[in-house]
Order: structure tokens, then sequence, then C-alpha cells
């Protein structure tokens, strides 16, 4: 069995009760990796990438879990679709959406597949990533970029 693992999972919702996706999202995840070990605040964020009229509610949770990288990505992609998501994003192209889940970091591992990349290539140039992620893992090292968070958040 490999180690535990350090998990950080960033969350967005633009549409409905937003606070309440992501309350269901959380609990969802916590039934297959057990409680959180870190929940940041929820933060209203301006849609980025993209152009809507309804606003984001953003927030980063972290998991100690001895899942694989894959293994937590059917986890996620899972709880989306419980959640009611139905349309993932493909190549850039954003839209309103219930609920995402996102890996952020899994401990200080580098993932490149054709399926799932760790870290998140983009994590960081969004605040609305960086800010939640920074406020729950100041220390947290980014393994491609070899720096700790609170030093590439901006
Ligand atoms: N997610 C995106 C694209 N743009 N903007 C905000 N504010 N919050 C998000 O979670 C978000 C976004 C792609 O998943
Ligand atoms: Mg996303
Ligand atoms: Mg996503």
């Amino acid at each position: 069995m490999r180690e535990k693992a350090t998990v950080y999972l960033g969350l967005g919702t633009n549409i409905g009760d937003k606070h309440d996706n992501l309350m269901r999202a959380i609990e969802t995840l916590s039934l297959a990796l057990g409680h959180y070990t870190a929940l940041s605040s929820f933060v209203e964020t301006e849609p980025w990438g993209f152009e809507s009229e309804n606003s984001f509610l953003n927030c980063v949770v972290a998991f100690k879990t001895d899942k694989s990288p894959t293994q937590l990505l059917d986890i996620t992609e899972s709880a989306e679709r419980q959640l009611g998501r139905s349309a993932k994003s493909t190549g850039g192209v954003y839209s309103d959406r219930i609920i995402d889940i996102d890996i952020l970091l899994y401990g200080e591992e580098i993932v490149d597949s054709e399926r799932l990349k760790i870290p998140h290539p983009l994590m960081h140039e969004r605040s609305f990533v960086m800010t939640p992620l920074c406020e729950i893992a100041p220390n947290a090292l980014h393994p491609v970029f070899r720096r700790r968070v609170a030093d590439i958040a901006f």
C-alpha cells in the first residue's frame, strides 16, 4: 500500500445554490476519502478565462489519502457527476457549471499523462486557486517550480 499523501483539490461553482454545491461536493468527496484535513474560506470570484454573468464561489480542500492519483481522479469525476455536472470543458473553452473539482497538488508528485496532469498546469496563474490554497497551505511545495505556494501566490 502506498503512503498517505496530502492532496489539494480546487472546487468551483457558478450556478444554482453555490454554497450548497460546495458543501455537497465536500460531503461527497469525504465519503470516499475520509474527513478533510483542511478547508479554505469560500471566496466569490469573477469568471476567469470566459465571460459569464454568473460569479463563482471557489474553495480549496485538503485530504490525506492512500488512493493513487488516477483513483483520486475517478473519485473527483464521480463526485462531479453525482452533483449533476454533465459536460466537461475541453480545450480551454469554459462554461457555467454546477461543480468543478480539480486536483491541484498530490503531495510533491508530478503526474504528466494524457488524462491527468499534476500539479494543475494553470493553478499558479489563477488567483481563485492560489488565494484559498495559500490560506490553508502556504508552505506546500509546487514540485515543478520547486517553490512554496506562498512564494508563487500573488
Ligand atoms: N474555473 C475555470 C475557468 N474559470 N473562474 C473562476 N472564477 N473560478 C473557477 O473555478 C474557474 C474559472 C475552469 O475550470
Ligand atoms: Mg477547473
Ligand atoms: Mg475540471
